[in-house]
């Protein structure tokens, strides 16, 4: 019995975050993403969201390129013939150069489908064993670091389970420095977007002394061989997330020794079947694994805590509560966060429903594709 995808809804929603976030390449003020909503015969809808922002910053991929992907190319071989498991997506997309997060954004839909369908929590039907996960929180440059050790103070408070920080040249060593001062035992870490090269391996070395957790991303978005040439000369172990765009990249950085852990995101690897084989690799490699964020609205969010149940994610995600970036989520509930834990919720396919009415309130613009 596969699925029969009957209709697809694309929806744009702009939603405003609750402060800014700054990272080494820019900062958002607010939120612009496709929202996926995919119909079968029954009239049952998955849902998925692309994690493309507007502009090319994070990656090549933006919410345009991907509403044409997806619309010129990936609905075509969506509405070709039924699935039978939405694993087969992977294969069926892959006559499609790249455009991970296009394709992530309808296979996540396909999966809520799935599990639905089968009555089944997402986190299921992907294979995971856990009814609750830990989390930390990633915060962006700040003004001072005084506003830094501010936010930090109050996120520790709520039992975050880690600090992450944005680090850039000139707001990296000095900053890492401060907040080690007045948070001397905090699980910590810091993310540098790409914003180094080999030339600054002293600045980088220099870290070495703060007990990080790990570095994440100090070095070029599609580079392996410069961070295993790194990861050599550093103590702390690097943590790689714009480098990894599916198993073979892992693979090949594992090989390599470009990293010790791997920020997995579903949308950056192309969606969760991709996803799950990154987390596999790893786990055969003994390295650990985490979820990373994109500012996801509620679908997104719900996505990240099912993938998270799998057993090799040991080190806590950046999947903060709803409330860390929205006044109002899409999701029903919210996705809340006690002492630093998400409890995975239970309910079929993606665990939590979507508030149309809200959904309506952030669409600018909607279209429908039939089979
Ligand atoms: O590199 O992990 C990143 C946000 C936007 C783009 C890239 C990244 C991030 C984050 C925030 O670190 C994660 C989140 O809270 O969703
Ligand atoms: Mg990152």
């Amino acid at each position: 019995m596969g699925i029969k995808v009957k209709r697809v809804i694309l929806r744009h929603l702009q939603m405003e975050l609750k402060s800014p976030f700054t990272t080494s390449f820019g900062s958002f003020q607010k939120k612009e993403f496709i929202l996926v909503e995919a119909m079968d015969e029954d009239g049952l809808s998955g849902w998925g969201e692309s994690v493309a922002f507007p502009s090319p910053w994070y990656n090549e991929e933006t919410v345009k390129t991907n509403w044409h992907m997806i619309e010129d190319f990936l609905l075509p071989l969506l509405f070709q013939a039924p699935i039978a498991h939405p694993e087969e997506l992977r294969q069926r997309f892959s006559v499609i150069r790249k455009n991970q997060m296009a394709k992530a954004a309808i296979e996540g839909a396909i999966w809520d489908l799935f599990a639905k369908r089968q009555q089944l929590p997402l986190h299921k039907a992907l294979g995971g064993n856990k009814n609750r996960i830990e989390v930390g929180v990633s915060i962006g440059i700040q003004k001072s670091i005084d506003d830094l050790l501010r936010i930090i103070e109050r996120y520790v408070q709520e039992g975050y389970r880690r600090i992450k920080i944005k680090i850039k040249p000139g707001w990296d060593v000095e900053v890492v420095r401060e907040v080690r001062r007045r948070f001397p035992d905090v699980p910590l870490m810091v993310d540098a977007n790409s914003a180094y090269s080999l030339e600054d391996i002293d600045r980088l070395k220099a870290l070495d002394e703060f007990q990080l957790m790990m570095i994440e991303q100090p070095l070029a978005p599609d580079d392996i061989v410069d961070h295993a040439t790194l990861q050599e000369q550093l103590n702390t172990p690097i943590c790689l997330d714009e480098s990894i765009h599916s198993a073979e990249d892992a693979r090949k950085a594992i090989q390599l020794g470009s990293c010790q852990i791997i920020n997995i995101k579903i949308g950056r690897v192309g969606g969760l079947a991709e996803a799950k084989r990154i987390h596999d690799i790893c786990k055969e490699n003994d390295i650990p694994v985490w979820c990373g964020g994109m500012l996801e609205a509620g679908v997104g969010r719900a996505h990240n805590i099912a993938i998270t149940t799998l057993d090799n994610f040991t080190l806590p995600g950046d999947t903060a509560a709803s409330s860390h970036y929205w006044t109002k989520d899409i999701i029903v509930p919210e996705v809340t966060v006690h002492h630093g834990t998400i409890t995975v919720p239970e309910k079929p396919g993606i665990g939590y429903d979507v508030d149309r009415q809200q959904v309506d309130i952030y669409t600018s613009c909607a279209k429908v594709y039939h089979t």
